[in-house]
């Protein structure tokens, strides 16, 4: 049957697309759809836990690795979420919002199932089973990115603090969930601090840093020998974020402005490079300057 009859059904498709403004940094966010449910279902602990954070962060490695490594800069999740800058200077689908978004949630979506038996080893999976929602927003300069992840991180922090207490109250204060919200309604973190403290002998500041500062994922240029040249497979499936980790403290650094004198072939060939650094996890300060100025090539360098 002639196919002509039926062609111009693809010219609905072309007025819809939305290709995400050239030169910016996209920022895709997918979160866990009614994590509130299934973190009940699963029986996830309270208000931390340690494995379903730990498969986040390897399904975020997984976006990382099966991307390429030029597309993703830096990963930061926490709680249900992870958010994924990409290089201002990616082209991926020729930066259309919907092909990256879907593709985004879809590749997230699929290695946080397939690893869960890794990471919940004595549970099966039931129904339902989990699902993320993605969206992406363009951000047009690099305060923009870091202001941004530092809104995130400091998400991350007010709400941990606050679960911290809310559940010590109940699981170690014998309180119902409403005495212990009425107990923190209208305190202040160092009042929090200070409930820890005196109720519980719990220093905040010892509480895991995943938990505090929830996880950075970025690729390790510092880290990687100059003879590496050629890929290694099938690495990302087997490295679990303890080894990944572990690597993260080798970095030599390059100073921030690296790049300037620099001819393009020579950043040619350290953008290879780049894309075949590890892809680490870390819980640490991402809103002071420190982390951004030793580590120049995650928002500065031009790939
Ligand atoms: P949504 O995103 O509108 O579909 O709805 P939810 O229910 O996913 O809401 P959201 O994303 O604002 O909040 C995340 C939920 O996931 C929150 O109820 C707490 C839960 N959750 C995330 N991580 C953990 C964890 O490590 N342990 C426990 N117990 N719960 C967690
Ligand atoms: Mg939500
Ligand atoms: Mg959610
Ligand atoms: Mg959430
Ligand atoms: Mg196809």
């Amino acid at each position: 049957m002639a196919n002509s009859k039926f062609e111009y059904v693809r010219h609905f498709e072309l007025t819809n697309t939305t290709h995400l403004l050239p030169n910016t940094y996209i920022i895709i966010r997918i979160d866990g759809r009614s994590f509130h449910r299934f973190s009940t279902l699963q029986s996830f602990t309270k208000p931390n836990d340690a494995r379903a954070l730990s498969l986040m962060n390897a399904a975020a490695v997984s976006v990382f690795h099966d991307l390429g490594g030029e597309v993703v800069s830096i990963a930061y999740g926490v709680s249900d979420e992870f958010s994924f800058v990409l290089r201002k200077e990616c082209n991926l689908f020729d930066r259309r919002e919907a092909k990256l978004v879907s593709t985004v949630v879809s590749i997230f979506t699929a290695y946080y199932i397939s690893l869960w038996p890794k990471y919940f080893p004595s549970q099966e999976l039931t129904r339902p089973l989990p699902t993320f929602d993605g969206r992406a927003v363009c951000y047009p300069t690099i305060e923009n990115v870091r202001d941004y992840l530092s809104w995130r991180q400091a998400d991350c922090h007010i709400n941990n603090l606050y679960n911290t207490s809310f559940w010590m109250l109940i699981l170690k204060g014998g309180m119902t969930p409403q005495e212990a919200e009425k107990e923190l309604m209208g305190t202040l973190a160092k009042d929090k601090n200070e409930i820890l403290w005196s109720r519980f002998g719990i220093n905040y500041n010892n509480e895991e840093e995943m938990f505090r500062k929830g996880s950075v994922v970025y690729r390790n240029y510092g880290a990687v020998p100059d003879s590496s040249t050629e890929d290694k497979p099938n690495e990302e499936e087997e490295a679990t974020p303890e080894k990944k980790e572990a690597t993260a403290e080798t970095t030599p650094v390059p100073p921030a402005e690296a790049q300037k004198g620099k001819s393009r072939s020579q950043q040619k060939r350290e953008a290879k490079k780049l894309a075949k650094a590890e892809v680490v996890i870390e819980h640490v300060d991402i809103i002071k300057d420190a982390f951004w100025e030793k580590r120049p090539w995650i928002l500065h360098w031009t790939l």
